[in-house]
């Protein structure tokens, strides 16, 4: 990455890593923590990659010092960490706290800040305090009022501190892998119903925990808040069909305008969805109506409940119409869209199954945003690349991913002009990647989940993100008089 032009970055540009509480922290029964819907998941077994669990993940509950000399090694200026809310309130409610959870993440951003790393948290990352599932989770509508009290309780406790924060990490996965396809925890197969239920409810909770903080801490605490948006970059997958590229629109609507529409444009959904969900719902007899709730008047409106812009980006696709085609008539969340997501072979797959590597697709994207969504600042909350199968630690090909990736959003910063005010890599670490276990590595460091104490080694790709860092502090430091 040595050739990365750096000066195109501000100098307060953040620099950044990510992680996720279930994706590292283990202990998961430790200390008085609750389980979560990734707990039960996983016991569950049989939903993921050879029944691996995060009972123990990177440990990072025991060995946050460990994870803290990482953090410095790279020279980060911002950390991205997301709080497990059942750590913090056992039943998911305020009701029950645990104070050696709260000590937990006290001495975190405490010994972050005393680095100089600012944090940047995460209020929910895919972990549902399962006593909250066992009241319907996602699908009920006393959820949203449930997770306000724990944003205020995280505020309180935190805010003094934290002045970056996510209420919620990737609705879409969240919603549509969790509640639709079911791959993801709580596991629920219900096609084309409970997807739009969970979306909208997250919707609901993330618009008033935004509202609680703007009234009650932000005169004080002068924080910023929005939620983390992830989706794929999309385009025609023949240029030349008209179909193909209302299908696209519909793509980019149905992932990213589901909630970006409704917090940064409208204050509703995108009016391809609206349309095309009643439309169906009526064609499929759906009794009660449209299948995509409608926002209530007497709540807090979800526009402009964001202070800045939060995307992860991994990939792109190619989108084909399926109007046509056999999801036509089947109740589902892709029947509605009416497109597909496609990987053109000319990509290349990095690791994982669904990523191709298509870093021109994040300058594009971005633009897209400011043009499409707002001019907020972006922080890019997370990307990564993954290797599977062998390890190597010196991964050229993940280095030349940061190197192409990097290069992008600096051509985006400087000729695009988008104010991109961050990165912040996925992740961190190796850790548990959901349902495919612990056999997909996206880490700036590699760890060694075979022996118990589960040792951190830099990645040649950490090495050299290290000196990007470095190399643009010491061209970009600000003039002294
Ligand atoms: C994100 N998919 O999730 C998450 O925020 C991280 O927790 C995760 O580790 C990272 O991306 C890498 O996967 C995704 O199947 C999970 O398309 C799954 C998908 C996309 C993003």
């Amino acid at each position: 990455m040595s050739g990365l032009d750096v000066t195109v970055f501000p100098h307060d540009f953040a620099w950044g890593a990510a992680t996720a509480a279930y994706q590292i922290e283990g202990g998961w029964n430790m200390d008085g923590r609750g389980p979560s819907i990734w707990d039960t998941f996983c016991h569950a077994k049989g939903g993921v990659f050879e029944d691996h669990t995060g009972d123990v993940a990177c440990n990072s509950y025991q060995l946050w010092e460990e994870d803290l000399k990482c953090i410095q090694q790279l020279g980060l200026t911002h950390y991205r960490l997301s709080l497990s809310w059942s750590r913090l309130l056992p039943d998911g409610t305020t009701n029950h706290v645990n104070p050696k959870g709260v000590a937990y993440y006290n001495k975190v951003i405490d010994d972050l800040i005393a680095c100089g790393v600012t944090p940047m948290i995460t209020l929910y990352h895919m972990d549902l305090p399962q006593a909250l599932q066992d009241l319907s989770g996602w699908s009920s509508t006393e959820i949203a009022d449930i997770f306000e009290s724990y944003a205020r309780f995280c505020f309180k406790s935190f805010g003094d501190r934290v002045k970056l924060w996510i209420t919620l990490n990737e609705p879409y996965v969240c919603a549509k892998l969790g509640h639709e396809d079911g791959t993801f925890a709580p596991g629920i197969k219900d096609p084309g119903i409970s997807v739009y239920l969970a979306g909208h409810n997250m919707l609901r909770a993330h618009a008033k925990a935004w509202h609680t903080y703007n009234t009650h801490f932000k005169p004080l605490q002068a924080g910023r808040v929005s939620l983390a948006l992830n989706s794929d970059w999309a385009e025609p997958s023949d240029p030349g069909s008209p179909k193909d590229a209302a299908a696209t629109e519909r793509y980019k609507d149905f992932t990213l305008g589901w909630f970006a529409c409704p917090v940064f444009c409208t204050g509703d959904y995108p009016e391809s969805m609206r349309a095309r969900i009643e439309s169906r719902s009526l064609g499929l007899g759906c009794k009660q109506g449209s299948r995509l709730p409608r926002f209530s008047k007497d709540e807090p409106s979800p526009l402009g409940t964001a202070d800045f812009f939060a995307l992860n980006y991994y990939t792109s696709r190619k989108v084909k119409d399926l109007n046509g085609g056999s999801k036509k008539s089947e109740l589902s969340f892709v029947g509605d869209q009416g497109a597909e997501g496609v990987v053109d072979p000319s990509w290349p797959i990095c690791g994982v199954h669904w990523l191709a590597v298509v870093p021109d697709g994040l300058r594009k994207l971005l633009k897209y945003i400011k043009d499409t969504y707002t001019s907020l600042p972006i922080y890019i909350t997370e990307n990564g690349f993954s290797q599977m199968g062998p390890v190597q630690i010196e991964d050229t090909d993940r280095c030349q991913f940061y190197q192409d990736t990097l290069q992008e959003v600096g051509k985006a910063i400087s000729q695009d002009r988008v104010n991109v005010k961050g990165y912040f890599a996925w992740s961190l670490l190796d850790n548990f990647e959901w349902n495919d276990g612990y056999s997909v590595r996206f880490g700036l460091f590699h760890v060694d989940f075979s022996a118990p104490e589960l040792k951190r080694t830099i990645y040649g790709s950490g090495r050299e993100y290290a000196a990007v860092i470095s190399k643009h502090r010491s061209q970009t430091k600000p003039k002294s008089i």
